[in-house]
């Protein structure tokens, strides 16, 4: 059987404070097919480089709401693509996990977020799916559907420890120019 190959492209990912990473994506309908048919591989091979977990589609600049996901061990890839991805249920408990951002380079803090969510979303095929997650799968869906909604990861700090984490973050671009 012949399979069409699809060329993914490296793509770059945007920078705090980029304003479009405070933006709200649009939901994705059927007359975004085409463009996110390349968008996804696009995204996994950006993702994958980086290297990252996770990845949103407004982290390169795309303001629709499609995020992959990939936090199975690198010899035993488990990637998920996710389009108008919704949490449909969150636990009462939370639970604290390290975050990192490809938006915020280099730059990590314990965030508290509901130990477990249910998210309901379209897969690549377009077929509606949900799925349970707890452990660092739940915090990156959350932290990626965030991206959607132009929220990061500093947003849940106190303003000092945000204050501090932006300040070396603009130290660190600088000094990199
Ligand atoms: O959305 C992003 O910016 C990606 C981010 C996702 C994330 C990380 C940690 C907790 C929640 C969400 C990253 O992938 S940062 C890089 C990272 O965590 C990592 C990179 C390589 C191996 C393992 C982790
Ligand atoms: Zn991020």
């Amino acid at each position: 059987m012949l399979e069409t190959q699809i060329e993914a492209h490296l793509l770059p990912i945007l920078i705090c404070p980029d304003p479009k990473l405070r933006k709200v994506a649009r939901l994705v309908t059927s007359d975004d097919a085409e463009e996110v048919r390349e968008l996804i591989p696009d995204m996994f091979a950006t993702m994958y480089k980086a290297p990252g977990i996770g990845l949103a589609a407004p982290q390169v600049g795309r303001l629709l709401r499609v995020i992959t996901v990939d936090v199975a061990p690198k010899d035993v890839p488990a990637p998920l693509a996710l389009i108008n991805p919704e949490i449909i249920a969150k636990s009462e408990e939370t639970a604290v996990q390290q975050e990192g951002c490809l938006s915020i380079p280099d730059q990590y803090a314990d965030v508290v977020r509901p130990a477990r969510v249910k998210v309901r979303y379209l897969d690549e095929n377009w077929v509606k799916k949900e799925i349970e997650a707890d452990g660092l799968l739940a915090a990156c869906l959350q932290h990626e559907i965030d991206h959607l909604n132009g929220v990061l990861f500093v947003d849940y700090l106190t303003p000092l420890k945000r204050n501090i984490l932006l300040r070396k973050l603009a130290k660190a671009q600088k000094d990199k120019q």
